[in-house]
């Protein structure tokens, strides 16, 4: 990140934060944010700093599979990181976006011990990100009392991680792109709409922390993938299908369409130099398998994020029939 963009974001959070951020917080807080899956993904940044997107994407949340976070007042030198139970070194990745980002929000002379939770056991392959970064957004704005609305929550939690714009609700969320420099519109908010028969299946093919981060394999396919150039057009024209599909209950077409992202997305990522491939032969042989289903007449379709892992999407009804085909699925309802 460039100097001149820090400052600008550091300027943007002294805005919104006024003298609030010189409250007194209260001992501790803690909040809880569900883990996302994008419907129509997230894969590329039209700028850094404030983590803005090319293109709005469109979310289901994951119900218990998420992230607690529990923060209180210290009186040391530094901020100290606990993941689930365990002390994280001041230098690892994962402390070192928390404490930056805490920095930003913060008076320099607060320092809190913050202890994550991820609920997901760490085995199921989800990204934490996004759950982790909106519920450390939602326990800071109770801990300082700020009481932001939620667009600027939303906002708040985007700088962490862009997938944690999406993670403050349960249900479907949808991240708009915005225009603004500041990405003060580049916020998400929750659907109204409901779909309780809707399931998510977890596939675990491998939980290993992937080779390559989203960040820098977004920044890669940006970079050297031809195949970039038609995904923004894509990836707004499946928003658009996905979000009347929902409107409308319609299950083939948001299954389909999700597909079809995911699979796309993956293309271009295949296209970067050199490539990036997340999947695992694992991860094809089960896809082909959902393939088969489906061409059997099991409605099942799958989406994938940037790793190995397989999400299943299906309906209530189709339950028996998808727990028999994939022993190890781990169902989710959404709306439970
Ligand atoms: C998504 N992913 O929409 C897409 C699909 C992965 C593939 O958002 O750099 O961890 O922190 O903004 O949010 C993963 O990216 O990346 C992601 P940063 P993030 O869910």
């Amino acid at each position: 990140m460039n100097q001149t963009n820090a400052n600008a974001v550091g300027t943007w959070v002294d805005q919104i934060l006024d003298q609030q951020k010189y409250n007194s917080p209260a001992a501790q807080a803690s909040a809880y944010a569900p883990s996302n899956i994008a419907l129509s993904k997230y894969w590329g940044k039209r700028e850094t700093s404030f983590n803005l997107p090319v293109t709005g994407s469109l979310s289901i949340s994951l119900a218990q599979h998420g992230t607690r976070t529990g923060l209180s007042v210290i009186d040391a030198p530094q901020h100290q990181v606990i993941l689930n139970g365990v002390a994280i070194g001041a230098s690892s990745c994962f402390a070192v976006k928390v404490c930056q980002w805490l920095d930003r929000v913060l008076p320099s002379d607060l320092k809190l011990r913050i202890d994550t939770y991820n609920t997901v056991p760490t085995a199921a392959g989800l990204a934490s990100s996004a759950s982790g970064f909106a519920a450390l957004t939602l326990a800071t704005n109770t801990l300082m009392g700020w009481q932001l609305p939620e667009r600027q929550l939303s906002a708040l939690a985007r700088l962490g991680s862009g997938s944690a714009s999406r993670s403050l609700w349960h249900g479907f969320a949808k991240w708009q792109v915005g225009e603004l420099a500041d990405g003060s519109d580049s916020i998400a908010f929750p659907l109204t709409q409901q779909w309780p028969q809707l399931r998510v299946g977890l596939l675990t093919i491998s939980s290993q922390t992937k080779a390559v981060s989203s960040r820098e394999g977004m920044a890669r396919t940006i970079a050297t993938s031809a195949l970039y150039q038609q995904w923004p057009q894509q990836a707004q024209s499946n928003l658009a299908t996905i979000e009347a599909a929902i409107t409308d209950s319609d299950f083939q077409t948001m299954a389909a369409t999700a597909e079809h992202n995911a699979m796309s997305m993956h293309a271009t990522m295949a296209a970067a130099w050199p490539p990036l491939v997340y999947w695992q032969p694992e991860s094809l042989i089960q896809m082909q398998k959902v393939w088969q289903l489906r061409q059997q007449g099991l409605p099942v379709y799958l989406t994938m994020d940037a790793g190995p892992n397989i999400k299943l999407l299906f309906e209530a009804q189709h339950q028996a029939d998808v727990q028999a085909a994939f022993a190890e699925v781990q169902v989710i309802s959404p709306f439970a």
